[in-house]
């Protein structure tokens, strides 16, 4: 089998894209520094019972103050590109007005690093930390968040837009929403489907207004914006598994992608909204904002999903009134997070999305796994299960584009273990190990063999 994904890797082409990924919160630390703002993460992890073992980002992996070491880091793995996030409350500590000079000189410095050493730097402008007053204004919900989201970004555009060329608006809108305004596992932890579907639309808003405004600047940018998604499928064929997997796929895909690339909302998830009693605020002329062209669409993988509109009681509506939706286990392998290694719905998804939404070149901005790693003992992890994992994905990817994906680049998640959101620092995504006694950094055995496969591809 690895041997079968070996030579599916090798034909991946040289101009391939090859990265690695973190955000903000989950490794910077430095919360108070230089003018930092607090952000709603600051504020949910002390909500007692949110973050398991009452972890917060705090301190993090330290990178704000190590961030040269771990730039040389970066580049000893042999990657092309490094994904990274800028914390708005450190650029704006209050969500509005002027740029803290501070908080923009360390990206600034990070960014000029990145390339002394020859690493792309792609910048994505928001990853989960708004700035708590925004949220005490009204949050993501609210619409005014959008237009303070875009000058946000145009503060960061015009200090790093000399050097950085990539852009990525918004890091996985479904979860700011849907795990923040209604399910509430995450910042700001707020639990109202009404208010989530709200901030949908308004992060979409936000992201089409910063687009806009940062391609009439510089026409020549690479803009993009980044989805978290997976292959949902039917448990059965039953009428009932087929409409959950359609409500599913509509939530989670569908709702993201059909404004941002074909300028309308579906008109089967507006109808399954309305059923619910909720309406996206659509007012004249959005649409066209947020359908301002992208030249990249990221794609975050980790899993896939199949789904049964039928509960363990054989109901098809739940006690809140709503049409049951439920996964149903495949029986896979999964991961230290309970998510299901499936590969192929990895290649599903690609070849799906390049079918239903042709012309917009994909990346993967994240994809990869926690596993319970062992310590590092003698400057050795040895963690053949993530190997095992991003080797299969990588594959998956190329049999994507085989199939005629048109996929350019891969960055895996994570750099090094960090804060895992509401998991605190029990998960460990990172290809390299962090020590948080000590901040010592250790390269696991599967970073060794991403940066030996980059080699391999390259041919060099
Ligand atoms: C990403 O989100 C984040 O961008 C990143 O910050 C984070 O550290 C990383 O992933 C790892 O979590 O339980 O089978 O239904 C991931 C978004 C959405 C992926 C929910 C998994 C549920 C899988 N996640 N999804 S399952």
């Amino acid at each position: 089998e690895a041997a079968a994904e070996a030579d599916l890797i090798s034909g991946l082409p040289a101009s391939f894209r090859w990265g690695v990924a973190t955000s903000a919160y989950q490794i910077e630390g430095a919360t108070t520094a230089d003018g930092r703002g607090q952000s709603i993460w600051d504020t949910y992890c002390r909500v007692p019972g949110m973050v398991d073992g009452g972890d917060n980002g705090d301190v993090a992996c330290d990178h704000y103050h190590r961030m040269p070491a771990d730039v040389e880091l970066i580049s000893s793995l042999g990657v092309d590109a490094y994904r990274f996030s800028v914390a708005w409350p450190r650029i704006q500590p209050d969500g509005r007005g002027p740029g803290n000079a501070a908080g923009l000189g360390f990206y600034d410095r990070l960014v000029d690093e990145l390339l002394a050493r020859g690493v792309d730097p792609w910048v994505t402008l928001y990853h989960w930390d708004l700035p708590q007053r925004l949220e005490d204004a009204g949050g993501w919900p609210a619409r005014d968040t959008a237009y303070r989201f875009a000058d946000y970004a145009m503060l960061v555009f015009d200090a790093l837009r000399d050097r950085v060329s990539t852009w990525t608006t918004l890091n996985e809108p479904w979860c700011s929403a849907m795990l923040g305004y209604y399910e509430g596992r995450q910042a700001p932890g707020r639990q109202d489907f009404g208010d989530a579907i709200h901030a949908v639309h308004h992060l979409l808003l936000g992201h089409g207004l910063a687009a806009g405004r940062m391609r009439a600047a510089e026409p020549s940018i690479q803009l993009g914006i980044t989805l978290n998604m997976g292959t949902s499928t039917p448990a059965t064929d039953s009428e009932a598994d087929r409409e959950a997997t359609r409500r599913a796929d509509g939530l989670g895909v569908r709702i993201y992608l059909d404004p941002l690339l074909r300028k309308r909302y579906p008109e089967d998830v507006v109808a399954d909204l309305a059923a619910r009693g909720v309406r996206l605020p659509v007012l004249d002329g959005d649409l066209e904002i947020i359908g301002e062209p992208i030249d990249v669409l990221g794609v975050n993988y980790y899993s896939s999903h199949q789904v049964s509109g039928v509960d363990d009681q054989g109901r098809t509506v739940g006690d809140d009134g709503n049409p049951v939706e439920t996964i149903v286990p495949m029986g896979r392998p999964v991961t230290a997070m309970d998510w299901e290694i499936v590969p192929e719905g990895f290649t599903e998804l690609l070849v799906r999305l390049s079918r239903d939404y042709p012309g917009t070149p994909m990346v993967i901005t994240e994809n990869g796994a926690a596993f319970d790693d062992t310590a590092a003992t003698d400057g050795v992890v040895a963690d053949a299960d993530r190997q095992a994992y991003l080797s299969a994905h990588l594959a998956a990817v190329a049999a994507a584009r085989q199939r005629g994906a048109d996929v350019r680049g891969y960055f895996a998640w994570s750099l090094m273990d960090n804060f895992e959101w509401s998991y605190g620092y029990a998960k460990r995504f990172g290809l390299v190990h962090v020590d948080y006694e000590t901040q010592v950094r250790t390269p696991k055995q599967s970073a060794l063999w991403y940066r030996d496969t980059i080699r391999r591809v390259r041919g060099s």
